[in-house]
Order: structure tokens, then C-alpha cells, then sequence
């Protein structure tokens, strides 16, 4: 299948005030990620200029000359320099005597100045007002694909794999397509396997597949990327015949350390190993009565010498719950399992930490393991694939969430630290932190299902680089890029973008509770669907009252926060609203701040998620004739899908309560 270049569709205009340093570029380093970079200006300058951009190597004594001999002729000068402030891929953009120079201490710096300076180009910056210096806040922003070797993508909901087909690695233009839109955005990490590791795709680390992953490891290197896999905790029985995986067990370690010696041999860029382990199925040391952490450091001893990581998943949990237990508190379990490890886990070890304490809902508090662990290098993961919000059949832009997450005070050390402080090492001094966020690309020709999506992506991308751009900032680049200039265009889509996640969540779960959903696809609503089942995901609905009591009346997972946070979940009075029924057990006839009950909140705010929509599909609607065609067909089908689809919530959900609690919606509205 065909694909689209997405925001790295460069749109003639040559009326663009940056227009006359496309003309020569020259650098003074010669390696693929360099080239890359004049690469991506040469692009840039041919189909929005229709410039062919000349390039030439360039060394200090000639730029020294073409400067003092008073040339006026404009160019983009791309030069490696010994600043060492810019040595974390930062890079510094600045404009002097017509000419624009972007400098940074590493190559991935000059490839993502260069792609700030085309950005800023198509967003019509003039040239002479270019004077900054970036710096990416997180060491590690990385891409984790669930994609698995059949081809098919856990929680894909905009086609096929592009990495794997018919258990084979596939390698192709996409590869290089793909390496150029996540570095565009500075992606420097991707896990290409699911972190489900199982049947063939145990192999990936043997040599059976080591030439196709050369070869993308190469494609990706060029573009600043490293390729990560994920790892199957069994494999020294299931492919090297022993008879544990005991991770204190010698013949285990010398096995690992054998085996993840010919990926790091044979590709350079080979960055290390996602582990999902003693989670929803997987192996790992618990089977063994090891900890989390003699498990990772067992791997983490293998990857050492090569400079390697091991990225170690928190979500860890008991998922054969006994519904009637009302002690066992899934939200409890990451905290519970891993904070009496913090301290012990090896250097080159990072425990990657979902968002929130359950799984990637609408609404979730943030994790207490963020603040809870002092001495582990810790990584903040998020979902860009909308398992729980959408599935790319609806917009949810989730920027403003993870804004939201980001910004999140901890308490851990001084008041103002925050998540984003921790998962940049800013806080506790550490370099191997970061961001990941679960993909939502497939071989869909747009990449992302529904067109919007892309913003997600994109979003993502420029969030963990530079985190203190707003939502709206990042909204109207992607716009700008995606779509052009023309300023209604650009309005409009924001306030769709904007609306999106708030609208989602007034039209599906209330108040943090989360669940409501369908089980195993997780699409559409069935407010009973988790209630009777095994995965610790309760809301405990009856006639009279919904929500977890989480105080330390209930299950005291309040107390996994630092204070005062702890207090202010702790009392229905000072707990955000937004997560009362996380938290509480609330009567219906509760009275919110608003003034209204709990249950004419639960139906206010299900027919407002519906009209959200439809102003969605009102500003949409008024874009025809501005878009191209066939791009503004495809969304506006989805939006019209969504509408029906967020009535087919308001109903479920009202229904479902009406007929709970007998208890009319003052509007009167209609309620089956
Ligand atoms: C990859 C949730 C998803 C699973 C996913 C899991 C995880 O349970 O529904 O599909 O598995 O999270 O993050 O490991």
C-alpha cells in the first residue's frame, strides 16, 4: 500500500519570506545523519520552492573567507561545533551577515535544527528574528510498536505492520519514510515488536533475522534513531534449550550475555531491550521467587558492555482478581510491586511507568510510583494508539493530557518537582530517563487511521523534545504543516483538536472511573462489561452510590502519594472532581461544586460529550472548499461516525443509570 508523506508534505510557496537561503547549503561533517540533513533541506527547498539547493563541504577557513569577503548571497550554513551546552542533541539556530547557521555539538543536533528551520520556514518566520538554542528536555523520547511478526499491531487501529509481514522483518521505502517523520519530530528511540513477545517473534534476537535488522538499523541510525526490540524474559529455554530462566541461575546470564552479543555486533545503533515480564502472561522472575529488579539487572549486565539499555515495564498486576474482593486494589499494584526495589536496580536499567495507575484510561491519576522512586531511573510511558479513547475512529487529541501528566506535582524532593522534572532526570541527576509512548501507526496510507490522529503522533514527538510548548502551540504546527496556511483552517482545527479530549470524556466514563467499555476490543460501551471479571476494574456501581473507596478506609492507595497530594485525594472535599469516583464512593445525590447532583452530572455531562461532537462537525463542515478534498471526506466520515457513536454512549450510560437509580434527568431529556 501506498503511503502519504503526513506533515512532511511540503506544499509549493514560494512566497514564503525564507525562500533565499534555500539556495546553498554547506557542512562541516561528512556522516549519514549530516547527509541526511542536507537531504531533508535539498527536499525542502525543490517542492516548496522549486530550488535545487546547492550543498558543498565546507571548512572553517572557508567560512571564514566567504563571510570577510562580504558575499551576500544567502544560504544555511549546518555546522558541528565544540559547544558542549549543545552536547544532548540540543542545536542552536541563528541568522547573521544572509546567511542562516544551525550549529550543535552532535549530528542528531544539526538534523533536528534542520528540521526547526524548515518548520519555521512553512510557518513563515522571518529569517532575521531566528535567534534560539533548544535543547530536548528528555534523554530518551521513544516510540514502543506492539506490531507482531503475523503483521497484525495489538491495539493497531490503522492497518498492518510496516516493520513485520508473514513473520518476516520487512525492510523497504517506508522503512526510510517512517525514520524521516518520527526524527522530523525528534524521535530518537522505536521498539519495532510488541512487547507481548511470543512464538516466532522469541527469535528476533537471534541471527535468523539479523540482515533485515541491519538493514533498518542502518536507515534508522541515519536519522538518529535507535532500534530497540523487545524481549521474551523465557527465551533461554525457548530457544536455547535450558530448563529455567532463572535470572540467578549462571547458565542463564552466560546465555544472555551470548545472546544479545550479535545485535549489538551487528548493529551499531542497536540501543537495547523492552521487557515485559510477570505481566498479563509473561514470564519472568516471579516464577522464580526473584524480584523485578534481579531480573532486570541480570539483563542489564548482558547489554552492559555495549553501552546497551534495558527498558523494564511497571505494569505489573494481578489480573485473575476475584470481583468480590474488595481489598485487592489493581490501582495499588505498580507501586506495591516496584517502590521497595528503588535503589536496587543497575545504572543502565530504566522502569518505564504507564501514565496512570490502571491502563491508559480517559482519566486517571498520575502514577505514585512518579515521586515514589528516588533512586531508579524512571520513564513515563503514554498511549498515542487510542485503545481506550477512540481507536482513531474518534479524534482525541491527547497533548493536553500528557500536558497535564507532565506538569503533575510529586512532592518527592523540592515542591515544585514534577513528573516531567523526574522523567528528565532533572530532579535526581539522571541520564538514562525519558518518555515512550505506545504508537498508533500502521500501513494505513495516512499512517494513523483517521487523519487526525496524526496529530497525536506529531504532538508526541514535539512534546518530549521541548515539553513547555502548549497544546495549542503544537496544534496549530501540525495544522500548518499538515494542511497549509489559510487561517480558518488552522483556527477551526485547533478548536476541534481542543475540544476533543474533554468531549470524549463527558460522553463516555465519568469522574475517573473509567472501564465502561466493551471487554477485550475496548471499543464502544458496556458500562457492566469489566464489572463481574477478572482484571481489577470495579466501579461498584448500585442504586444508591458508584466509586472506589481508595482512601485509607478502602484500599489506602492514597497513601502511595507524597503529602499533601495524599491529603487532597483523601478528602471528597478537596479531591479534584475529576477523579471523585476514582478515589470515593459517592452518593448520587451528591452535590458537585457546580451545584449538581452526582447523577444529573452523570446526565449533563453525556449530552454535552454529544454536542461537543457535533460543534466538531460544525467547524469541520465549514472548512469544505478549504481542504483538499479527498483528506476532508475522510475525516468528515469519521466525525459523522462519531457523532452516532458518542449518542450510542450518552444512551448506554443514561439508560444505565436512570434505570439504576430510578432518578430523573431535571431537563427532561429523553432516557430509555
Ligand atoms: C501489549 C493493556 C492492553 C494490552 C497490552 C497491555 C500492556 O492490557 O489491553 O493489549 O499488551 O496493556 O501494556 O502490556
Amino acid at each position: 500500500m501506498g503511503f502519504e508523506k503526513a506533515w512532511l508534505n511540503y506544499r509549493k510557496n514560494v512566497g514564503l519570506a525564507m525562500r533565499n537561503y534555500f539556495t546553498f547549503v554547506t557542512y562541516n561533517k561528512e556522516d549519514s545523519i549530516v547527509k541526511n540533513a542536507v537531504f531533508e533541506l535539498k527536499t525542502a527547498a525543490k517542492e516548496l520552492f522549486s530550488i535545487e539547493m546547492k550543498s558543498s563541504f565546507f571548512d572553517t577557513i572557508l567560512e571564514n573567507i566567504n563571510v570577510s569577503s562580504g558575499s551576500n548571497r544567502k544560504g544555511i550554513h549546518l555546522k558541528i561545533c565544540d559547544d558542549k551546552e549543545l552536547s544532548t542533541e540540543g542545536y542552536r539556530i541563528t541568522s547573521k551577515e544572509e546567511m542562516i547557521r544551525i550549529e550543535a555539538f552532535t549530528s542528531q543536533g544539526i538534523l533536528y535544527g534542520t528540521f526547526d528551520l524548515i518548520r519555521s520556514a512553512i510557518l513563515n518566520i522571518d529569517a532575521h528574528t531566528l535567534n534560539k538554542r533548544i535543547l530536548p528536555k528528555n534523554p530518551l523520547r521513544m516510540l514502543n510498536h506492539w506490531d507482531n511478526m503475523d503483521g497484525s499491531i495489538e491495539r493497531g487501529y490503522s492497518g498492518n505492520s510496516f516493520f513485520f509481514e508473514h513473520g518476516e522483518v520487512i525492510v523497504n521505502e517506508r522503512t526510510k519514510a517512517y525514520a524521516r517523520l518520527v526524527s522530523s519530530v525528534g524521535i530518537n528511540a522505536v521498539v519495532i515488536n510488541n512487547v507481548n513477545v511470543r512464538g516466532i517473534a522469541t527469535n528476533l534476537i537471534t541471527n535468523r533475522y539479523i540482515d533485515k535488522l541491519k538493514q533498518m538499523g542502518e536507515i534508522f541510525a541515519a536519522y538518529g534513531i535507535k532500534l530497540f526490540l523487545s524481549l521474551n524474559f523465557a527465551a533461554p529455554m525457548e530457544l536455547g534449550g535450558l530448563t529455567t530462566a532463572d535470572p540467578c541461575e549462571e547458565a542463564v546470564c552466560l546465555w544472555w550475555k551470548e545472546a544479545v552479543q550479535l545485535l549489538f555486533k551487528e548493529i551499531p545503533s542497536f540501543g537495547g531491550f523492552l521487557v515485559k515480564a510477570d505481566s498479563e502472561g509473561r514470564p519472568g522472575p516471579f516464577t522464580y521467587q526473584r524480584t523485578h529488579a534481579q531480573g532486570a539487572n541480570m539483563l542489564a549486565e548482558a547489554v552492559k558492555p555495549y553501552g546497551g539499555l534495558i527498558i523494564w515495564r511497571c505494569f505489573v498486576y494481578n489480573c485473575k482478581q476475584d470481583w468480590r474482593d474488595t481489598k485487592t486494589d489493581r490501582a495499588r499494584a505498580s507501586y506495591d510491586n516496584f517502590q521497595s526495589l528503588d535503589g536496587s536496580f543497575s545504572e543502565n536499567v530504566i522502569l518505564q511507568v504507564k501514565n496512570g495507575p490502571m491502563d491508559f484510561q480517559v482519566r486517571e491519576p498520575v502514577s505514585p510510583l512518579f515521586g515514589g522512586m528516588k533512586k531508579t531511573n524512571l520513564m513515563l510511558e503514554v498511549q498515542i494508539a487510542q485503545e481506550y479513547t477512540g481507536q482513531q475512529r474518534h479524534v482525541c487529541y491527547l497533548i493536553p493530557m500528557f500536558k497535564d501528566i507532565l506538569k503533575f506535582r510529586t512532592y518527592c524532593k523540592e515542591e515544585n518537582d514534577t513528573v516531567l522534572d523526574i522523567v528528565s532526570g532533572n530532579t535526581y541527576g539522571n541520564k538514562n530517563t525519558g518518555m515512550a509512548a505506545v504508537a498508533n501507526t500502521g500501513t494505513d496510507e495516512n499512517w494513523t487511521g483517521h487523519d487526525l490522529a496524526a496529530a497525536n503522533l506529531y504532538g508526541y514527538g514535539r512534546l518530549s523534545f521541548e515539553p513547555e510548548l502548549t497544546s495549542e502551540e503544537i496544534a496549530k504546527e501540525w495544522i500548518t504543516l499538515t494542511y497549509g496556511t489559510k487561517e480558518q483552517a488552522i483556527d477551526n482545527i485547533t478548536e476541534i483538536l481542543m475540544i476533543s479530549w474533554p468531549a470524549y470524556e463527558n460522553y463516555t466514563s465519568p469522574l475517573g472511573i473509567g472501564w465502561m467499555v466493551n471487554p477485550s476490543h475496548h471499543y464502544g460501551p458496556n458500562v457492566d462489561g469489566y464489572e463481574y471479571d477478572r482484571w481489577g476494574t470495579y466501579h461498584r456501581a448500585d442504586h444508591k452510590a458508584i466509586g472506589v473507596d481508595r482512601t485509607k478506609n478502602g484500599t489506602g492507595y492514597t497513601a502511595q502519594y507524597h503529602k499533601p497530594n495524599e491529603e487532597l485525594y483523601e478528602s471528597v472535599e478537596t479531591c479534584p472532581e475529576e477523579l471523585l469516583l476514582f478515589f470515593h464512593r459517592i452518593p448520587y445525590t451528591y452535590r458537585l461544586k457546580s451545584g449538581k447532583t452526582l447523577i444529573q452530572h452523570i446526565y449533563d455531562s453525556h449530552f454535552e460529550g454529544v454536542e461537543n461532537v457535533e460543534e466538531m462537525i460544525r467547524l469541520w463542515e465549514t472548512l469544505k472548499g478549504e481542504l483538499e478534498e479527498v483528506p476532508f471526506h475522510r475525516v468528515l466520515l469519521r466525525l459523522q461516525e462519531q457523532l452516532e457513536h458518542a449518542k450510542e454512549w450518552r444512551d448506554v450510560i443514561c439508560s444505565y443509570f436512570y434505570r439504576k437509580t430510578a432518578m430523573e434527568d431535571e431537563k427532561g431529556r429523553k432516557i430509555y
